[in-house]
């Protein structure tokens, strides 16, 4: 289980709308392999939620989360490493 707050560099609050159904999307895939995970957060907040993923396998991964703040829509990648 992950936790997933969304906040902006300026400090002030995001303003996002659900976006395909969810308020926002990540995807997963581990560096070097095919695997691709796809979950949506459990909202717990306005801009906060909890994402139940299960990774194929430890090792690191590059994740991208999506959503519409504002009316615009963002993509935002990342990377983590899975124990
Ligand atoms: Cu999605």
């Amino acid at each position: 289980m992950l936790d997933l707050k969304i906040t902006r560099t300026d400090g002030t609050a995001p303003q996002l709308e659900p976006y395909l159904g969810a308020f926002a999307h990540i995807i997963a895939t581990p560096v070097g392999g095919d695997a691709l995970i796809h979950v949506h957060p459990i909202g717990t907040g306005p801009s906060e939620g909890m994402l139940h993923a299960t990774f194929p396998a430890a090792g690191e991964y590059r994740l991208w989360i999506q959503f519409i703040d504002d009316g615009n829509l963002k993509t935002i990648p990342l990377s983590v490493k899975v124990f």
